[in-house]
C-alpha cells in the first residue's frame, strides 16, 4: 500500500515562511526521539526562510503535557502556528491509549478555541525501532512533516 511521507515532498511548493511567527512543543519523554523530531522541525522551518528569533521552543515533561504547553504559548506570543512534537511507545499498561487519546483531543480541542493551526507531531507507536524509524529513519523524520504542515497551514490563515 502507497503510503504519503511528506519528508519526501517538493520544497517549490513550500511558501516562503520569512515572516511566519512559530512555537515548537516538545515533550522530554523519550527524548531521544523528540530531539531528533524538534532537530528535523527546527531544520525545516529555517530552510523555508523562518528566522530564529521567529521560533519559540518549550520543554514539557510528557506529551501529555504538550496540550498546556501549547495553549501557553498561544496566550503569551503572537504566533501564525504551534507544532507539538511527542512520542509515546505502547508499553504493558493501557496507560498508551489514556495518553494518547488525552493529547490528540486535547490538541484538536486547542485547533477549536484558538484561531491558529496547532500541529500533530506525536509518534504513537509500538516499539523504540517504529519511533526511530520515523524521527530521521527509514519512514523520515516526522518533524519535518509537521514543520512544512505548520508553514502551509500558516500560509493559509494568512
Ligand atoms: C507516564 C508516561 C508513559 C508511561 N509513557 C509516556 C510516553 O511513552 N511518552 C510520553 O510522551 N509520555 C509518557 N508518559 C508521561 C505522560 O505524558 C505525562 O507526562 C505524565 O502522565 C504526567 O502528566
Amino acid at each position: 500500500m502507497a503510503t504519503t511521507n511528506l519528508s519526501a515532498y517538493n520544497p517549490d511548493n513550500i511558501p516562503d515562511a520569512r515572516k511566519m511567527k512559530f512555537g515548537i512543543v516538545v515533550a522530554e519523554w523519550n527524548n531521544e526521539i523528540t530531539g531528533k523530531l524538534l532537530d528535523g522541525a527546527l531544520k525545516t522551518l529555517r530552510k523555508h526562510g523562518a528566522s530564529k528569533k521567529n521560533i519559540k521552543v518549550i520543554h514539557v515533561p510528557g506529551s501529555f503535557e504538550l496540550i498546556s504547553g501549547a495553549k501557553f504559548l498561544a496566550g503569551e506570543f503572537k504566533l501564525d502556528a504551534i507544532i507539538c512534537l511527542g512520542c509515546v511507545i505502547q508499553g504493558g499498561t493501557p496507560h498508551f491509549t489514556y495518553i494518547c487519546q488525552g493529547v490528540t483531543q486535547g490538541i484538536t480541542q486547542l485547533n477549536l478555541d484558538y484561531n491558529i493551526p496547532f500541529i500533530f507531531g506525536v509518534l504513537t507507536v509500538n516499539t523504540h525501532e517504529e519511533a526511530s524509524d520515523r524521527a530521521g529513519g527509514k519512514h523520515g523524520n516526522k518533524g519535518d512533516e509537521a514543520a512544512v504542515t505548520a508553514i502551509r497551514m500558516a500560509a493559509l490563515r494568512r
